[in-house]
């Protein structure tokens, strides 16, 4: 099992600027470690490159360093169009420049922050070389406050200058909320996780998303019991009083609704998971529109890490038959493995976002604001299985206040 954070628990730091402004400087600086190349060469930097690291008091971060927004030629292109996917996942940016300050492309940068709502930090780097001028100064205030000037040549304590700039401007609600269960259960309610020990479990371990919930229980000073789908029943007949709700793992769904009495609260998993890590109402209309689905439509199902399909997989095979046999229509399906969006969204009918305990809230709330922008439904996995089930409202009980 994993001991530290995860990549998708931790706040995301984008550093954006021109080719040679110094980013990976900066970078190596406030992680202390040379996690990039620096060279005087334009376009050093081309593919992003990540480094976790443990910024207190705002907690675990993911540093990024990117490409020059400003390369160019037909490989340019391609590792701009990379760095532009980091600002997907960018919960908070910083924006180097040098002396000479903004050029259009750092204006643009400026704009998708604000129309992403990323907040983001201006510094005017190479200042032992040249100080910017008020002028220059000036001209950086109307697209970005307060802008820091600094030296990674010279100064020593840029990682302090820069982590409280960065504390300074990160809105709390971005720091990301990993208390799962927050708004669904109380102190010492009895919760039954229902875990299915099948050829999908990994070997020797739980799964992330299951790992964190029983996390956030006792972090609340409730108590979780885990049972097999197999051992449901008997959890049941054998606890003294009923568990406030069961979470189950979405592909035992079926089989755990029978068992489990009306007058208990069921969910699964990826449902719990689509509140914290995504928009519950976003997704939930987004199952609903499964009933719009016509034949030949074209779905995408959106898998946030990579991993080698196995047998009877959830995204390969389960959810296409149960989709098929749901709206008994031929539906036609793509995947898009890893970070990053799928290009020519417009061609899909619907898009299935996984569970994406891999990623940030950001991207996933990136793609819901893509998918709205195009007017194309969204959804993820577990509200998918409890539509194609006919429990879907059984399943959003628990946050029927929210919706
Ligand atoms: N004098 C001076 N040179 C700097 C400073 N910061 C970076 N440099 C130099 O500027 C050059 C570019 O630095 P990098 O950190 O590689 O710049 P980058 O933005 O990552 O560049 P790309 O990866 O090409 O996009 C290197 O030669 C650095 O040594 C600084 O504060 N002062
Ligand atoms: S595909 Fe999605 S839900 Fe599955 S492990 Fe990767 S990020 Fe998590
Ligand atoms: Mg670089």
């Amino acid at each position: 099992m994993q001991n530290g954070t995860t990549r998708g628990n931790r706040l995301h730091i984008g550093v954006f600027g021109r080719r040679n402004a110094g980013k990976s400087s900066l970078l190596n600086k406030l992680t202390g470690q040379q996690m990039s190349i620096v060279s005087q060469t334009l376009g050093t930097t081309t593919d992003p490159i990540e480094k976790s690291m443990e910024l207190l008091p705002l907690g675990p971060c993911l540093f990024i360093d990117t490409a020059g927004i400003d390369d160019s030629g037909s490989l340019g292109e391609m590792r701009v169009k990379k760095t532009l996917s980091v600002l997907e996942r960018t919960d908070f940016a910083i924006l180097l420049c040098d002396y000479n300050g903004f050029s259009d492309f750092e204006i643009d940068l400026c704009k998708m922050f604000e129309k992403r709502q990323i907040p983001f930090v201006t510094v005017i780097n190479k200042s032992d070389i040249q100080k910017p001028s008020l002028e220059v100064i000036n001209e950086i205030e109307k697209y970005s406050k307060n802008p820091l000037i600094i030296s990674c040549e010279k100064d020593t304590n840029i990682t302090s200058i820069l982590k409280s700039k960065i504390i300074e401007n990160v809105p709390d609600e971005i720091i990301a909320n990993t208390n799962v269960m927050e708004g669904i259960i109380k102190e010492n309610d009895n919760v039954l996780l229902v875990v299915p020990i099948d050829k999908e479990a990994p070997k020797g371990r739980i799964i992330l998303p299951q790992v964190q919930t029983i996390r956030s229980i006792l972090d609340m000073n409730a108590k979780a019991y885990v049972v097999k789908e197999t051992q449901l029943k008997d959890a049941l007949d054998n606890l003294k009083e009923n568990p406030r709700i069961v979470i189950t793992d979405s592909q035992a769904f079926n089989e755990v609704s029978k068992i489990v009495p009306c007058n208990i609260l069921l969910t699964s998993f990826s449902i719990i998971f689509a509140r914290n890590k995504g928009d519950l109402k976003a997704f939930y209309q987004g199952a609903n529109a499964i009933d719009n689905l016509k034949d030949n439509d074209n779905i995408l199902i959106y898998e946030s890490c990579t991993h080698h399909p196995i047998k009877d997989d959830i995204a390969r095979e389960k959810i296409p038959k149960w989709l098929s046999n749901y709206t008994n229509k031929k539906l036609n399906f793509d995947y898009h493995v890893a970070k990053g969006f799928e290009d020519n969204l417009e061609k899909y009918s619907l898009i299935i976002q996984c569970g994406g305990c891999m990623t940030n809230k950001k991207e996933i709330l990136s793609r819901i604001y893509k998918a709205n922008e195009l007017n194309i439904p969204i959804t993820n996995y577990g509200l998918v299985i409890a539509k194609c089930l006919n429990i879907l409202n059984r399943a959003i009980e628990p946050f029927v206040n929210e919706l």
